[in-house]
């Protein structure tokens, strides 16, 4: 395939770089850490979204060099941040299920860490619902590594896995993503709102981090801070921007 080719000549020449979208805390609104988001300016196609590219990566087989791209850039910036001065708090890069299924992936972390000479605290992995519910032993085990270097581990998107929720118990996890198509009804339909109440509560009781994705006006924010969850993401805070927009951003303490 033709955009295929393209993605992996993408990789090579510069044509990905990484967004960065703010989370916050709903109590106080300060930011909280970082979500990487990459992007492709593609050379005459323009711009294309990661909603396309990754989804070809996955059928390519590159999803791999891309996620290891990724991690290596986020770590990279992150250190830079740090020279700066700069207290980001955390970035949050997107994990797909084959980078998380690889035997070696662990080591690959270890070492992107220790080359970036960022302190593994700073990162933290977002991983999907459903590739969580799909792993193995041996990535549970990984988990549990990845946890004792001091790396947070996310569930993106969650409530859209059909998931058993039993996963909870076992997993080494920090923190929920309530998916944005929940939050996205959380005004006109009592459904949501009892789903990202339910999902609050329980992550609260469980010990995680509850973040609400996708909040795009005050009202939704208000919503959101009633029903008690801890951190908010969305364009109403701020919309995904490069390194340099965030590290101007009037929230950081310098
Ligand atoms: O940035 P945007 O909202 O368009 O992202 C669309 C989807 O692409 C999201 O689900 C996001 O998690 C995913 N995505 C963005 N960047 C990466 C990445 O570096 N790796 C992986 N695996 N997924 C990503
Ligand atoms: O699945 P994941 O959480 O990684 O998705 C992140 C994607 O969500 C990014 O592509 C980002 O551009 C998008 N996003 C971030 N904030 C909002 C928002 O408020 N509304 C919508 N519709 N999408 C958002
Ligand atoms: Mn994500
Ligand atoms: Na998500």
């Amino acid at each position: 395939m033709r955009l295929g080719n393209d993605l992996r000549d993408a990789l090579r020449q510069d044509q990905l770089m990484l967004h960065y979208q703010p989370q916050v805390n709903m109590q106080t609104g300060k930011w909280t850490g970082v979500e990487a988001l990459a992007r492709w300016q593609h050379p005459w196609e323009g711009n294309i979204p990661p909603a396309t590219f990754v989804p070809l990566a996955e059928r390519t087989g590159l999803i791999l060099p891309l996620g290891e791209w990724a991690l290596r850039q986020a770590c990279q910036q992150g250190r830079a941040w740090l020279d700066d001065g700069l207290e980001f708090g955390y970035i949050a890069v997107n994990v797909a299920a084959p980078q998380l299924a690889n035997p070696g992936f662990v080591t690959q972390l270890r070492r992107i860490l220790e080359s970036a000479d960022l302190p593994a605290r700073y990162l933290e992995l977002e991983i999907t619902e459903s590739s969580l519910m799909h792993s193995d032993q041996a990535t549970i085990q990984r988990l549990h590594e990845m946890r004792r270097m001091g790396v947070s581990l996310a569930v993106d998107d969650f409530g859209t896995g059909y998931s058993s929720l039993s996963y909870l118990k076992h997993l080494p996890i920090n923190k929920l993503k309530i998916d944005r198509s929940f939050v996205h009804g959380i005004l006109d339909d009592p459904r949501d709102q009892a789903i990202v109440r339910a999902v609050a509560d329980m992550g609260a009781s469980l010990g995680f981090i509850v973040l609400a994705e996708g909040i795009e006006t005050e009202e939704q924010r208000q919503a959101v801070l009633q029903l008690d969850c801890h951190q908010g993401q969305g364009y109403f805070f701020a919309l995904p921007a490069d390194a340099e927009s965030i590290d101007r951003a009037p929230h950081w303490s310098k």
